[in-house]
């Protein structure tokens, strides 16, 4: 596994050197003050790669290369911006990039409910709470026709839950939903939000999907040409929300985009707490199936209270997704290919050692450094134990 690292850039409080420091070999970055459908000017590309090999380390993934609203949707200038993302993609392998992490979901890239989840040691999480994500829609965003997506009981829970929070409780939940996490361009107003889930009405699912297809399909000539892996992100969360068409959820979505898209080039960044927010997915069976389709691997977990309600963990390594299975199939593949993996410890609490700087949400350094260290710690054992087995076979 190569131990990769998500760097916001320059103005990323976590610098390329505390970075290193972590034990990281790979960095994961982009461009993250442009906007989906810009071309990045070969010179930036340059410049950004010399200057994390100043650094020791390699820029071996670009998270995200976004993709414009009017590619997902097929609209207005999507050729343009389909022309736009191959040339990017050319850029970026000159400098040997190789590795594209991107999403397909409509308007918003991910949501939580609560950014402030405060665990008994003092540190910091995020949560999600469906019942949240639906009041919000029923009183703030008054979506019509959300009785589609939430069947009775959760609208009644959903409506009591809304009655009895306080004023700081509903300003957090509107906050957290309407907020512009990484990734995302902008911080959302409700009528904002509502604007652009009005561009999607009438898109479904089954549309969308032949989107993405076409999409990939009409780049596959590049991505042959470069030698790219693109590797798309689930949803998060991969249910239903705000009444948006998902795209990348569980097996059978994957399953179909492979089907659709036969380049060994098109393939997933498997992150495990995107699909673990659904529990009838199993990262590990995942992956086994799709196994050298994957490209990327975002790993961290889960606790479940119910379905629908989820915290990140205080460890990357404990909660519904089976860590060392993965991490198992993981080496599996490596050998297989002749070739490692980079996987990015994906969230991290937020620490008191990080008490005065501002880190994006979810990207601290100290809950990161603590999630790599035990991935390795996790890959290491698991190494050592195949090897013994391995002597006491011959
Ligand atoms: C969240 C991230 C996502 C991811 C994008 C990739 O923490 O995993 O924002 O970067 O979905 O396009």
């Amino acid at each position: 596994m190569k131990a990769g690292w998500r760097w916001f850039g320059p103005s990323d409080a976590i610098s390329l050197r505390e970075i290193r420091q972590a034990g990281v070999t790979d960095v994961v970055t982009s461009f993250y003050n442009r906007k989906p459908g810009d071309v990045w000017p070969l010179r930036e590309i340059e410049a950004c790669a010399k200057a994390v090999r100043r650094a020791g380390m390699t820029w071996s993934v670009v998270e995200s290369v976004p993709v414009h609203e009017d590619v997902k949707k097929r609209t207005g200038d999507f050729r343009r911006y389909i022309e736009n993302y191959k040339r990017n993609l050319r850029s970026l392998a000159k400098y040997g990039v190789k590795t594209v992490c991107y999403n397909f979901m409509p308007v918003h890239d991910w949501a939580r409910t609560d950014l402030h989840v405060v665990l008994p040691d003092g540190s910091v999480t995020l949560a999600y709470d469906q019942y949240e994500v639906c009041a919000f829609e029923m009183f703030v965003l008054k979506r019509p026709g959300l009785e589609r997506d939430y069947d009775a009981t959760t609208r009644a829970r959903a409506k009591r839950a809304w009655a009895k929070a306080s004023a700081k409780d509903r300003n957090r939940i509107v906050h957290a939903l309407l907020l512009g996490l990484p990734g995302t361009t902008d911080d959302a107003t409700p009528e904002g939000l509502r604007r652009e889930l009005a561009a999607y009405a009438g898109l479904g699912g089954r549309q969308l999907k032949q989107h993405l297809y076409d999409f990939l399909n009409e780049i596959t000539p590049v991505l042959e040409e470069t030698g790219i892996d693109m590797a798309i992100h689930p949803d998060d969360p991969p249910f239903p929300i705000f009444g948006l068409p998902r795209i990348l959820s569980s097996a059978a979505d994957i399953r179909a985009m492979v089907r659709a898209c036969p380049s060994r080039h098109v393939g997933v960044t498997l992150c495990t707490g995107s699909l673990g927010a659904n529990l009838k997915n199993d990262a590990v069976k995942i992956f086994r199936e799709f196994h050298d389709r994957i490209h990327f691997c975002h790993f961290r977990n889960l606790i479940h209270s119910e379905p629908g309600v989820f915290r990140e963990s205080d460890s990357h390594l404990f909660g519904n997704t089976n860590m060392p299975a993965l991490m198992l199939e993981l080496l599996k593949e490596e050998r297989r290919r002749g070739k490692e993996i980079v996987m990015r410890p994906d969230h991290g609490r937020m620490l008191d050692i990080d008490k005065d700087r501002t880190c994006y949400y979810g990207y601290s350094y100290g809950g990161r450094l603590i999630g790599l260290s035990e991935l390795r710690g996790l890959e290491a054992g698991i190494k050592y134990g195949l090897a013994v087995a391995g002597r006491a076979k011959t």
